[in-house]
């Protein structure tokens, strides 16, 4: 089997429930992957829209003190701070707030009630598998069968529960290639989705 580089692609949800930094972390580790990070302009941008959208003032991220640092153990150094924060307002103010009403991030006191950003990474892992049959078989007819068999062999090897495993369409809309006779192998790919 033949482990092609992987690619992982970013989401970021805004939930409503409103919690306390702490709480909201708890929650996005459950359900999502950690409090959401936001590494450039460009996301910073796109995360502001989706306050905008949603007509939701402001929202937790993943950002906290002391010093600063991610809660998904991001090294991003990317940062959109008000002009007069982090203040640190009170003394008490160790979690970072995307403000839509000042159109700046905000240190605030973690044990505020907001809404908050999760983030979800999703994993793709793409596999080339090469397959021999002694029969000659149309193996479209088996591709299901087949999806299980060897989900139940990565799973045995470690693959996580939650992962789904699909075959990938290739460009011409075909899963399964033959290749030039003599050979009996037939080359295919699909992919995991973690
Ligand atoms: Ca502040």
């Amino acid at each position: 089997m033949n482990y092609m580089p992987t690619a992982t692609t970013n989401t970021t949800v805004l939930i409503r429930e409103k919690k306390s930094w702490r709480d909201a972390l708890n929650y996005c580790r459950l359900f999502h992957t950690d409090l959401a990070t936001i590494e450039n302009q460009a996301e910073n941008t796109k995360l502001k829209q989706l306050l905008l959208n949603s007509n939701v003032e402001s929202a937790f991220m993943g950002l906290y003190r002391d010093s600063w640092k991610w809660s998904d153990q991001s090294s991003s150094v990317f940062t959109a701070w008000g002009t007069q924060e982090p203040n640190n307002g009170g003394g008490g103010e160790y979690c970072a707030l995307l403000d839509l009403l000042y159109n700046l991030w905000n240190d605030v006191s973690c044990s505020k009630k907001l809404k908050f950003l999760c983030g979800t990474a999703k994993k793709i892992q793409i596999l080339k598998i090469n397959m021999q049959s002694t029969m000659n078989l149309d193996v479209s007819d088996f591709n299901s069968t087949i999806l299980q068999q060897l989900q139940q062999k990565l799973r045995k090897l470690g693959l996580l529960s939650n992962t789904k495993l699909t075959w990938r369409t290739q460009p011409d809309g075909q899963i399964f290639h033959t290749p030039n006779e003599p050979s009996t192998t037939n080359d295919t790919q699909c992919k995991t989705v973690t």
